[in-house]
């Protein structure tokens, strides 16, 4: 007798709308409909600092996250500025991701904001996977007074792709037929995984910019296994709408950064090091969200012809703060602007909790 046993995978993506700019419309909602924008006071410190969030009136003039409040302010001066009220949204998380355990038990906290949440053995159909997607939906809304976008599909890889698709407010399911034409247009940076780094290098091989994921069928599993290994095979994989990665269980954040590409390539060793301090400002801010201890600092420094390199330091696990990143990240960072003396194109810095 030949039994045939499918393998049922149904994975939900949840990530908050405009996170922390909604949280602060909650809070007072005089400033909903009209731009808010969370990060720093554009008019004190010199206009130091850069865009944490903004809510969707805000992105309507181009507002972006990562972006320095100076420019903000430059695109649009009449919007409402406010500092990042961490222990306000780190509250809120706490909340969300208690309606998300009711779901399963199966998660995996993305970060403060979003969640993966392992369906597979809580529906039978793509069908109860939306009325899921709903429900969680709508006691969020009416638990924390805050909107979300749900994306479902067959891995985590397509289930992410799918909560960006309708944003805000939005549900998008895929089905196992839909996923290689919903992700084949796709830029390859939405693929869960692909940094930086990665685009740079798959750019270089494949010998063009601005790639989709469809493109990169072209490389062979050799190829990539050659250049990337294990990753590579992954790859390989997720171009062909595949993600063999798991719903974690253990349910904690594993890193975050940020980057910060300039509007022009630059030398200048003063804004280079304004926008490191800014970023490490930034992510330190974030990492204090999490409430928990880092043990590696990453920077990563993209160049004119668009090489991207990393370099990283481990410590024992500490505290973090914003002097603390700052410090180690750039002495790596202009260890490596020192040696290769040329037009900075992006810098990023990203840490490891330990
Ligand atoms: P995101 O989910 O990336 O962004 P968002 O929730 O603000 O907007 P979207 O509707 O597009 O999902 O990040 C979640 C929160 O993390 C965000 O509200 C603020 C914080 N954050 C930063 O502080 N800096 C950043 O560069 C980014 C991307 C996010
Ligand atoms: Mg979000």
């Amino acid at each position: 007798m030949l039994i045939v046993i499918f393998a049922f995978f149904m994975i939900l993506h949840l990530d908050m709308d405009c996170f922390f700019a909604q949280v602060e419309e909650r809070e007072n909602p005089r400033f909903k409909g009209k731009p808010l924008v969370v990060g720093a006071d554009p008019k004190s410190g010199k206009g130091r600092g850069v865009v944490s969030t903004c809510n969707y009136e805000a992105r309507k003039f181009g507002i972006q996250s990562g972006m320095a409040i100076s420019k903000a302010y430059k695109s649009c001066s009449q919007a409402t500025y406010l500092p990042v009220n961490k222990e306000l949204y780190s509250r809120v998380s706490e909340n969300i991701f208690r309606i998300v355990e009711g779901v399963s038990k199966i998660y995996e906290r993305v970060s403060f904001d979003e969640a993966y949440i392992d369906l597979s053995k809580v529906v039978k159909n793509y069908k109860e996977a939306e009325k899921i997607g709903e429900s969680l939906k709508k006691l969020i809304f009416r638990q924390e007074n805050l909107t979300c976008s749900v994306g479902i599909g067959e891995n985590k890889m397509v289930a992410k792709i799918a909560s960006e698709e309708d944003k805000p407010d939005g549900l998008t399911v895929i089905k196992p037929s839909q996923t290689l034409k919903f992700i084949s247009k796709k830029p390859i940076r939405d693929i869960p995984g692909i940094g930086p780094k990665t685009e740079n290098k798959l750019e270089k091989l494949l010998g063009r910019s601005n790639l989709k994921i469809k493109d990169l069928k072209a490389l062979s599993k050799k190829q990539l296994i050659d250049e990337f290994g294990k990753k590579g095979e992954d790859t390989y994989f997720k171009a062909r709408g595949k993600d063999r990665s798991k719903v974690g269980s253990e349910n904690k954040t594993k890193s975050l950064g940020r980057e910060v590409t300039f509007d022009e390539n630059t030398t200048d060793p003063e804004e280079i090091i304004y926008t490191f301090k800014n970023i490490s400002k930034e992510v330190s801010g974030l990492a204090e969200i999490e409430k928990r201890k880092i043990k590696t600092v990453v920077v990563v420094c993209r160049f004119e012809e668009f090489d991207t390199y990393t370099r990283q330091i481990s410590f024992d696990p500490v505290q973090p703060t914003e002097e603390l990143i700052y410090k180690k990240g750039i002495k790596l960072l202009l260890r490596l602007f020192l040696k290769k003396a040329r037009p900075v194109r992006l810098l990023g810095v990203r840490v490891l909790f330990g």
